[in-house]
C-alpha cells in the first residue's frame, strides 16, 4: 500500500490557497518603492510640459538652484552633454528623456530637480521658467495625416510626415475574391477610446550609485526587471554585471510599468552625478498623463457573410494613435501587437488586414491596462462585427456564432492571419453560458418588458486569446528571446525557495508557484519561499505581461521541479538501495515497486544530497530551468450581460454578468476567479465610464480621479462564474493564462447588451465609454454617436 498525499492538503495543483503574500498586504507590510528609505537618499520631482506642442525657446533654472536644499537641476541640455537626452524604447523608436528641441505632448518631462526633501524639489521645480513657442497641435488620426500637418518627430532623419508605420498581414486578393462571393457584407466602424491602466500605486525608482564599488541598484516599479537591466547597460554604458534591479512589492502593474521611463533615467543619472541615492515617485496626474496608456485605435470592419450565416472572409482597416513615440513594449515582429489574433475563435477562410500607425501630440503607449499586446481591442471589435452580422443577417447571435465556431475536432487549427489555435470547447462554453443566464427565458422577458416601454438587451462576447508569448522563433522584444526561466533550491531539511524570470505585481505567483512546485514534488506549498524581482539572485527572464507568467514561467517552473525530482530520484535508488529502474513515484515519495512500503520521503531525499549521496554524485538538490513554450496557449473566455436601458435618462444598469472561462487546469481556482472579478470590473469600467480624451490643444481631460473614474464596489456588478477545462496540449501541467481574458473579452458584452436595448433605434454603433449622454442621443436622435 502507497502513501500518496492528498495533493490539495499540501497546497498542490487545485487547491484555492489563500494567498500568501496577502499576510503582509492586509496588514500594510508590504514593502513597496516609496517604502524603502536609504542613508542618505534625496528626492528628485520632475518639471512637465504644460503645453502640447511647442518649441522650447529658453529654459532659466537659476531660481531653482537658488532655494536651499536643491542639489541639483537637470535639463535637456545637460542631458544631451552625456548623450542621454533621448532614449531607445522597446518598439526601436527614441524617446526624450528631457526635452532638448520641442516638447511633444501634454505632461512630458522638461526639467528634473533633485532636493534634501520632495517638497523643495517641486518648489524649485515651479521656480524654472520655461518659455515656449506654441505649435500647432495634433490630437488624433485624422489630423496627424492630414495636408500640410506639421511634423511631430521632426528630430528624426527619414520622418517626412507623422506616420510611424503602416503593417498588414493575410491574403489581399482572396479576401477580395470572399467579398465578391458574399450574399451579405456586414461593415462597422468603431473607436476604441484611450483607457488608462491606472495602478494604485504610481511609477518610481530609487537609484542608487556606490562609487566605490561602481555598482549601480535601483529599485523601481517594473514589470520586467532583466529587460530593464539590459535598457540601462545600452543606455547608461553602464557594465550589465554592476547593474542591479530590484522591483519590490508592485502596487498593481497592469501593463503600465513595462516600458522604460524618463523619471527612471534621470534618477540614475542623478544618483551617479551626486553619488547619493535618489528616489522619484511620480504622482497621480503624472502618472495618467505621462506614462503608458491603453487602445486608441479606430477601426473600420467589413464581413463577408453567406445568407445562411457562415463568415466568407474579413477585412480590417485600423489607424492607431501612438502619441509623440512609439514606445511600447511588444514583440518586434507585431508591430500592432496580436491584434491580428481577432476571428482566431471563428473558422474564416480568408482575411486581410491594414493598419496605419501615427505620431500625434500625445503621451506614448498604447500596450498596456490587461490588453495582450492589443488583445483588446481585436476581441473587441470582433466581438462588436459578429454582432453587428448577426443582426445584419436577422440571424440569432448565439446561433451565429455557434455557427462558425472552430469546432472541437478541427484542431489544430490555422487562423487567416497565420495563428496556430490548439485546442478548446467553444460551444461547449457557449452552452454553459446560455444555459446559466436562461437565454431563452429572456429573450421572451425582453420581449414582454419591450411591450411596456422597457428596454432590456442582451450581450454575448465569445473569443480565445493568445496567451504566453513566446516561442522564441516568433517572439522577441528589441531582439531578447521571449523564453522564460525558474530556479529551485532544495534545502538541506526539504524546504526550498523558487526564483522565476516573472515578476507578480498582485496576481499571487508566490503562492501559485509554490503550488506547482508541491504538485511536481509533494513538498508542501506553505514549505516553499517564492521571490522574484531582484536581478542579482532571479534566473533571466522576460518578466510579467501578456499573461505569460504561467505559460512561460510557470511551465519553468515544473520543468525545474522535474528536474530536481530526476535528480532526488538517484538519491532514492541510493538510500534504498535498489536500481532507479526499480524505483516509482507518487506525490512526495519514492517507493520499491515491488515492495511499495519500502519507500522514502522526498524530504529524506533532500537530506540525502547533503548528507548522504552516492559516490561520485554532486552535492546538493538545485536545477534551473529556461522554457521556450512550443507555442501560445489559446483560453477561451464566454461573457454575457444583461442590461436594462432607461429610454428617459440613458443610464444603463447591468442586471447579470455570466463569465464562462477555460483556461486549462486552474493552479489556484480561488486566484483565477479574482483575475476574472477583476477584469470584468475593468471591462466594465472600460464600458460604462472611463476614458482619456484631450481638447484640441492637447490638453489632457483624464488626468485625476474626478475625471478618469474607477469603478467601486458600490456601482460594480456582481459576476456569476463558470468553468469549463480543456488543458493546453504543450503546457506541462496543462495550464492556460487568464490573467487578462475578461477585460480583454468583457467589454464587447457589456456594449452589446446595450446595443441590444436599444436596437429598435438602428443605430449601430456607441463607442465607449456608454456615458448616459451618448446612449440618449442614440435613443433620441438614431445616428452613430461618439
Ligand atoms: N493562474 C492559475 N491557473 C491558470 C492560470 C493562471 O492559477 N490556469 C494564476 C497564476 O498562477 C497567477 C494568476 O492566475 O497567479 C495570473 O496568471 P497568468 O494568467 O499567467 O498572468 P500573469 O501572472 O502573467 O499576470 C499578468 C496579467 C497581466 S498581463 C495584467 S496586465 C494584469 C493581470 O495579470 N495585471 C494585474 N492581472 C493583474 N492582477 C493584479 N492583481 N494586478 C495587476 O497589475
Ligand atoms: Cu497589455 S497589459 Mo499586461 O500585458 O502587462
Amino acid at each position: 500500500m502507497t502513501q500518496a498525499r492528498d495533493e490539495i492538503k499540501i497546497g498542490g495543483l487545485g487547491a484555492s490557497r489563500k494567498r500568501v503574500e496577502d499576510n503582509r498586504f492586509v496588514r500594510g507590510k508590504g514593502r513597496y518603492v516609496d517604502d524603502i528609505v536609504l542613508p542618505g537618499m534625496l528626492h528628485m520631482e520632475i518639471l512637465r510640459s504644460p503645453l502640447a506642442h511647442a518649441r522650447i525657446t529658453s529654459i532659466d533654472v537659476s531660481k531653482a538652484w537658488q532655494i536651499p536644499g536643491v542639489r541639483l537641476v537637470l535639463t535637456g541640455d545637460m542631458m544631451a552633454a552625456r548623450n542621454l537626452a533621448w532614449m531607445p524604447t522597446l518598439s526601436y523608436d527614441t524617446q526624450a528623456v528631457l526635452a532638448t528641441d520641442k516638447v511633444r505632448f501634454q505632461g512630458q518631462e522638461v526639467a528634473c530637480v533633485v532636493a534634501d526633501d520632495p517638497y523643495i524639489a517641486k518648489d524649485a521645480c515651479e521656480a524654472i521658467v520655461v518659455e515656449y513657442e506654441p505649435l500647432p497641435v495634433i490630437v488624433n488620426p485624422a489630423q496627424a495625416v492630414a495636408e500640410g500637418a506639421p511634423v511631430i518627430r521632426d528630430d528624426k532623419e527619414n520622418q517626412p510626415d507623422n506616420v510611424v508605420f503602416t503593417w498588414e498581414v493575410g491574403d489581399k486578393a482572396g479576401t477580395d475574391r470572399a467579398f465578391a462571393q458574399a450574399d451579405v457584407v456586414s461593415t462597422l466602424d468603431l473607436h476604441y477610446p484611450r483607457s488608462h491602466p491606472s495602478p494604485l500605486e504610481c511609477c518610481g525608482s530609487i537609484a542608487d550609485f556606490d562609487r566605490s564599488t561602481s555598482k549601480l541598484t535601483v529599485y523601481m516599479t517594473t514589470q520586467a526587471p532583466h529587460i530593464i537591466r539590459a535598457a540601462v547597460a545600452l543606455v547608461a554604458e553602464l557594465p550589465e554585471h554592476m547593474i542591479r534591479i530590484v522591483s519590490p512589492d508592485l502596487g498593481g502593474g497592469f501593463g503600465n510599468k513595462v516600458p522604460v521611463y524618463p523619471g527612471y533615467v534621470a534618477s540614475i543619472l542623478a544618483s551617479i552625478l551626486l553619488e547619493r541615492p535618489v528616489k522619484w515617485i511620480e504622482d497621480k496626474t503624472g502618472n495618467l498623463i505621462s506614462t503608458g496608456f491603453g487602445r486608441d485605435i479606430y477601426l473600420r470592419g467589413e464581413m463577408a457573410l453567406r445568407n445562411d450565416g457562415k463568415i466568407l472572409g474579413v477585412r480590417m482597416y485600423t489607424d492607431s494613435d501612438h502619441g509623440a513615440f512609439f514606445s511600447d513594449a511588444q514583440p518586434s515582429k507585431f508591430k500592432i501587437g496580436l491584434l491580428h489574433s481577432a476571428f482566431s475563435c471563428y473558422d474564416i477562410p480568408v482575411a486581410h488586414l491594414v493598419n496605419r500607425g501615427v505620431y500625434t501630440n500625445k503621451a506614448p503607449g498604447g500596450v498596456a491596462y490587461r490588453c495582450s499586446f492589443r488583445v483588446t481591442e481585436a476581441m473587441y471589435f470582433q466581438e462588436r462585427m459578429v454582432q453587428a452580422a448577426a443582426d445584419d443577417l436577422g440571424m440569432d447571435q448565439a446561433e451565429f456564432r455557434r455557427r462558425n465556431f472552430v469546432r472541437d475536432d478541427d484542431f489544430p487549427h490555422r487562423t487567416p492571419w497565420g495563428f496556430l489555435t490548439d485546442s478548446g470547447q467553444y460551444g461547449k462554453c457557449l452552452d454553459v453560458g446560455l444555459e446559466a443566464i436562461g437565454y431563452q427565458d429572456f429573450l421572451t422577458e425582453k420581449e414582454e418588458a419591450r411591450k411596456q416601454g422597457r428596454l432590456l438587451g442582451i450581450g454575448i462576447s465569445t473569443m480565445t486569446e493568445p496567451l504566453g508569448a513566446g516561442n522564441s522563433r516568433e517572439y522577441d522584444i528589441l531582439g531578447i528571446k521571449m523564453f522564460d526561466s525558474a530556479e529551485l533550491r532544495v534545502h538541506i531539511t526539504g524546504k526550498a525557495i523558487l526564483r522565476t524570470g516573472a515578476k507578480s505585481q498582485g496576481q499571487g505567483h508566490e503562492t501559485t508557484w509554490a503550488q506547482i512546485v508541491a504538485h511536481e514534488l509533494g513538498i508542501p506549498a506553505e514549505d516553499i519561499t517564492v521571490e522574484e524581482g531582484d536581478t542579482d539572485t532571479a534566473p533571466f527572464g522576460m518578466g510579467t505581461y501578456a499573461s505569460r507568467s504561467t505559460p512561460v514561467a510557470g511551465a519553468a517552473v515544473s520543468m525545474v521541479a522535474r528536474k530536481v525530482r530526476a535528480k532526488a530520484r538517484k538519491l532514492a535508488a541510493h538510500l534504498l538501495e535498489v536500481s532507479e529502474e526499480d524505483i516509482e513515484w507518487e506525490l512526495g515519495r519514492f517507493y520499491v515497486r515491488s515492495a511499495p512500503d519500502h519507500g522514502v520521503t522526498i524530504q529524506e531525499c533532500a537530506i540525502a544530497a547533503y548528507s548522504n549521496m552516492p559516490d561520485g554524485m554532486e552535492p546538493g538538490l538545485e536545477n534551473v530551468a529556461y522554457y521556450d513554450p512550443p507555442n501560445l496557449t489559446w483560453p477561451f473566455g464566454c461573457y454575457i450581460a444583461t442590461v436594462e436601458v432607461d429610454p428617459q435618462t440613458g443610464v444603463w444598469d447591468v442586471l447579470r454578468v455570466v463569465a464562462v472561462d477555460d483556461c486549462g487546469v486552474r493552479i489556484n481556482p480561488m486566484i483565477v476567479e479574482g483575475q476574472i472579478m477583476g477584469g470584468l470590473t475593468e471591462a466594465y469600467a472600460m464600458a460604462n465610464m472611463q476614458f482619456i480624451t484631450f481638447d484640441a490643444q492637447g490638453n489632457c481631460v483624464g488626468s485625476n480621479y474626478m475625471d478618469y473614474l474607477l469603478p467601486t464596489a458600490w456601482e460594480t456588478p456582481g459576476y456569476e462564474l463558470h468553468e469549463v477545462v480543456t488543458p493546453s496540449p504543450h503546457h506541462p501541467i496543462g495550464a492556460k493564462g487568464v490573467g487578462e481574458c475578461a477585460t480583454v473579452g468583457g467589454p464587447a458584452a457589456f456594449v452589446n447588451a446595450v446595443m441590444d436595448a436599444i436596437r429598435d433605434t438602428g443605430v449601430r454603433n456607441i463607442d465607449m465609454p456608454l456615458l448616459p449622454d451618448r446612449v440618449y442621443e442614440a435613443l433620441t436622435k438614431r445616428h452613430d454617436v461618439s
